[in-house]
Parts: C-alpha cells; sequence; structure tokens
C-alpha cells in the first residue's frame, strides 16, 4: 500500500471532512500499521473529484487516542483528527447516535438529550472546523459530511469567509414537530446555515428543513434559497435541496457478470437446501431497519402455513453497529430471540427458516448473495436512502428479481416499481411477501427493467456531479442556474398548514 509522509504541501483546493476517513488502520503480526480502503460508496464518488482536484480528506482514523501526522493513501491525502475515550463516548456515541440518530429517524428509540453530550459534540465538530481550515488553501472548496458534523459549517465560515463551504445530510431531517425536541435545535441550523449548499436525500427533507429555518430564524426561505441576513454582515444566499445519493452501480454489475461470483449465488442456494424461495435482508443490526417488522411477518406466514419452510427461507445478514450503545445492545437481544424461536417452531432437519448472521462480509459475497436472492426485503423504519436497494437492483443484471421496498426510505421515491410497503402494517406486509413469492418471471423482469434504468443512469459520480456543480454556481453566485426543490402541491399545503403557527 503506497502511503508516504505528505511534508511539503498542507493545503488544498477541495477538501472533505466526515466523520470516518476512508481508510482503515491494519496492525500487523509484526506490529506494523498500514492502512487499508474501506470499500464505501463515497469515496468511489469522490475518487475521481479528488485525484483531479488534488485534494485532501480530513476525518477520524476509528480508534482512540491516534494522534497521526498527515499521510498519502493511493493518491489521496490523509489529514487525521485525533478522538479519545471521553470523545468516542460523549461526542460518537452520546450527541452523535444516541440523541441526533434517533431524534432524526422519528424518534423509533427515545434520544437522550445530556448536557455532556452536547458540550463534546461542541467541542469536537470545532477540533473537526479547525483540522479543516487548516487543510484549505485560499478559497477552496470543503464539502462536510453528515449528522455528526453540523456545526462545522458555521465553525468554518467564521475563521474562513473566502470558503465556497457544502454540506450533505446522510440521514433524514426529521419534520419540525419532532425536530423541535432537540435543547440545541437553533444552534444546529444555524451551523448548517454557514454552508453555501446544504444537501438532503429526499425533497421532504429539504423542505423540513426550511421550516425549521422559519421557526427558528428570522431569515425568508424562497425554494431552494433561504436568506441568511445577520445585522453588520452582507446578506448570504444558501441553498437547501434534495440530492439522492446512489452507488457505484456499474461496479455491481460488473462483479456479478463474473462466473465466480455467480457460482458462489448457485453455492449459496445449494446450501440452504435449494429452497424454491431465498428471501435476503442485509442492514446493519439497527433499530431503523425494521428487522423485527420481517421476522414477525414471516413467523406469522409460516404459523399460518402461508409458505412452507421447505419451500422458502429468509437469509437475514445483520452486520455489527455500535455495539457499545445500550439501544443497539437490547435490539440484538430481541432479533436474536425472535430468530432463535421462529428456528425452534418451524425448522426441520433439513430446513431452516431464518438463516441469521451477524458478521460482516466481503463485497464479493454480498453480490453474490444479492445474486442468490429472488427477493430484496428491505423494511426500514426510516432510512435517509437505503443503498442496499440499489446495489441488489444494480446486481441482477439477468432482470430477474423482487425488490420489496418500504416506503419510509429515500430509495422509494425513486424506485416506484419495487413492490412498496408500510412495514408497520404486518398484514399489508405479509400480503406482499406472498406477492412477491407469486410473481410471474414477466412481471419480476418487467419491473426490475425498469429499476435498473433508474439505478444504472443515476449512479453516484451523477450525485456527486450534481451537488459540486451546484456549490460552484452557488460561488458564482449563479442561483438562477439551480432548480428549485418542488414538492407536489398536495404536499407543500400539508407541510404549510401543519407548521402554519
Ligand atoms: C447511511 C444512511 C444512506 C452492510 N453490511 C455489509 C455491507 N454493508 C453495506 C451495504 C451498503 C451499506 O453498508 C449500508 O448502506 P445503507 O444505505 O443501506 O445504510 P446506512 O449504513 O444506515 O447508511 C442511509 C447511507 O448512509 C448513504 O447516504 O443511504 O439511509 O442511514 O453499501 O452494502 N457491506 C459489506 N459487508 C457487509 O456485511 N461489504
Amino acid at each position: 500500500m503506497p502511503q508516504t509522509q505528505d511534508a511539503e504541501k498542507t493545503e488544498y483546493d477541495f477538501v472533505v471532512v466526515s466523520n470516518r476517513l476512508p481508510v482503515d488502520r491494519v496492525v500487523g503480526s509484526n506490529g506494523r500499521a498500514t492502512w487499508t480502503r474501506s470499500p464505501g460508496g463515497l469515496v468511489t464518488a469522490l475518487e475521481p473529484v479528488m485525484r483531479e482536484a488534488d485534494g485532501a480528506w480530513v476525518g477520524w482514523a476509528g480508534q482512540p487516542n491516534l494522534e497521526l501526522p498527515p499521510f498519502q493513501n493511493e493518491g489521496i491525502h490523509i489529514v487525521p483528527v485525533a478522538l479519545n475515550d471521553y470523545d468516542i463516548e460523549n461526542f460518537y456515541e452520546g450527541f452523535s447516535n444516541d440523541t441526533l440518530w434517533p431524534l432524526y429517524h422519528d424518534v423509533i428509540a427515545p434520544p437522550g438529550y445530556h448536557r455532556v453530550w452536547w458540550e463534546s459534540y461542541v467541542a469536537v465538530n470545532q477540533r473537526f472546523a479547525d483540522a479543516a481550515a487548516a487543510a484549505s488553501a485560499k478559497d477552496a472548496v470543503v464539502w462536510v459530511q453528515d449528522y455528526q458534523l453540523q456545526l462545522v459549517p458555521k465553525m468554518l465560515r467564521q475563521v474562513r469567509p473566502d470558503l465556497t463551504i457544502g454540506f450533505f445530510n446522510h440521514i433524514p431531517f426529521p419534520p419540525y414537530g419532532i425536530y423541535s425536541q432537540l435543547p440545541w435545535r437553533a444552534e444546529i441550523v444555524n451551523g448548517l446555515l454557514g454552508a453555501d449548499v446544504i444537501g438532503f436525500q429526499r425533497v421532504q427533507d429539504a423542505a423540513n428543513f426550511s421550516t425549521a429555518v422559519r421557526r427558528l430564524t428570522s431569515f425568508t426561505t424562497r425554494n431552494p434559497a433561504i436568506e441568511v441576513a445577520v445585522q453588520g454582515q452582507p446578506t448570504r444566499r444558501v441553498v437547501a435541496r434534495a440530492f439522492p445519493i446512489s452507488i457505484d452501480a456499474k461496479s455491481f454489475e460488473e462483479l456479478a457478470r463474473e462466473p465466480r461470483i455467480q457460482e458462489r449465488a448457485r453455492e449459496i442456494r445449494a446450501g440452504l437446501g435449494n429452497p424454491r424461495t431465498v428471501m435476503l435482508g442485509v442492514d446493519r443490526l439497527d433499530y431503523t431497519k425494521g428487522i423485527g417488522h420481517r421476522l414477525k411477518a414471516f413467523g406469522e406466514l409460516l404459523a399460518e402455513g402461508s409458505v412452507d419452510v421447505e419451500d422458502v427461507t429468509l437469509v437475514q445478514v445483520a452486520s455489527p453497529s455500535r455495539e457499545r450503545v445500550e439501544a443497539y445492545m437490547h435490539l440484538r437481544d430481541e432479533i436474536e430471540l425472535t430468530v432463535g424461536r421462529i428456528n425452534g417452531d418451524f425448522g426441520t432437519m433439513s430446513h431452516t427458516a431464518i438463516s441469521y448472521h451477524h458478521q460482516g462480509y466481503p463485497r464479493d459475497e454480498m453480490v453474490a448473495l444479492y445474486l442468490a436472492a429472488d427477493i430484496l426485503l428491505v423494511t426500514a423504519l426510516r432510512d435517509g436512502m437505503n443503498l442496499v436497494a440499489k446495489e441488489y437492483v444494480a446486481s441482477r443484471f439477468d432482470e430477474d428479481g423482487v425488490l420489496v421496498l418500504s416506503e419510509f426510505t429515500g430509495a422509494s421515491d425513486e424506485l416506484k416499481r419495487a413492490l412498496l410497503v408500510n412495514p408497520h402494517d404486518i398484514d399489508g406486509l405479509k400480503e406482499t411477501i406472498l406477492q412477491a413469492i407469486a410473481m410471474p418471471r414477466r412481471e419480476r423482469a418487467q419491473r426490475m427493467r425498469s429499476l435498473r434504468r433508474r439505478v444504472l443512469e443515476n449512479d453516484v459520480v451523477r450525485w456527486s456531479g450534481n451537488f459540486l456543480q451546484t456549490l460552484e454556481q452557488a460561488r458564482a453566485g449563479r442561483y438562477d442556474r439551480i432548480s428549485p426543490v418542488t414538492l407536489p402541491e398536495e404536499l407543500e399545503w400539508t407541510i404549510d398548514r401543519r407548521w402554519a403557527n
């Protein structure tokens, strides 16, 4: 892995700031540390831009107390920000994952509001802002990512008014009735308004944000722009708009076309006893993903005899996540108890109802699973986008497979030809599963073709391109070129009525 100390250059024209760096530190048996690239979609999307602009990435290396100088990894300049045990407990596990995460996902779990967590969030955001300011050349473009760093845009602008600042929120932005619970609701909105462009996954998220701005500030909003007028400063225009994120679709299709992956898919099916229908769920083990609702529906179908364990198997990959946060420990216990019960009640000597895996797998294995699955079940109760749905579609070059997709995911705005479900409606979910199992080949192909067109056209490179182009236009003051957020009339009416007073 080429990695060198990056002694000469310290300031860059394009800087990405995210909580986690796109690299993982691996310590070998000889005690030597090396870095491997983590395979996320964001890295793929930004890699070409990074290379062209000779950009830098500011973030945390994922381990406590690592004070590291900037270095280079496979052509990307890496600027590490250190977090100690206290920061991890209060900023990361506390405010980010136990306050903002549940609050922004419609309070599916109760958020904790603790002043020490907030103080740590402010301090760590300041540290990221300082590191980003130091890494940015004059007039640079800085793109801040996600809910852990919502104060960074304002903090950066205060010290570096020359910068063009973008922010993208990967998770939903909640309706004001929920958002208003946050004791620091005004500080966060003002933190975000330090950016020139604020991107959201869905049109509804951008609308929710504009409502919060109207309720908490005196600024006027004129879709998609917000006029930020502060006494003694020139009025700034901030754009808040939807930019639905996507995946590197081609690379999923290319992997799926490899004979070894197809062979592995056949092996997986054989290992399950070659059931007629394989259903698949792939999620981080998170309470937003609706894994329990999925299990409940499947369990009831088995109990009623609507499906037979010899015919239908559910493979559930639940990759480990946030294991030190209490809500996640409870969730794991709950899910594993349910899986055990269903398997105990309905399994036969030759067939297990649910093949459950609390593990992460390499990308190759994920694509083999996508190919092996007749049905993908995405039953999230709230999800910014849900990339798994898009990965399944991109992998199905054979134009087969049925996507069952929760209407509470950002992906459902685009993937209209999926079987859309309300996961809270267990009877509806059961009916949809039966419909997916019985769907004729012709209809499966028609639906999958249309889904694939959408995902292959709107890939992650187009997403980052759109965002960065909007940022350029904002920098040049060309607001006339930025298309507004469009809401269906009926939705606009509901939002205005609900939050009018
Ligand atoms: C957040 C938002 C938004 C999962 N297990 C394994 C594995 N994964 C990969 C999937 C997918 C990614 O992780 C998960 O992305 P999702 O979009 O489904 O969900 P979040 O992690 O919650 O992501 C979400 C996203 O940010 C992007 O903006 O869509 O709404 O919550 O790529 O494939 N990958 C491998 N092994 C695993 O075991 N290799």
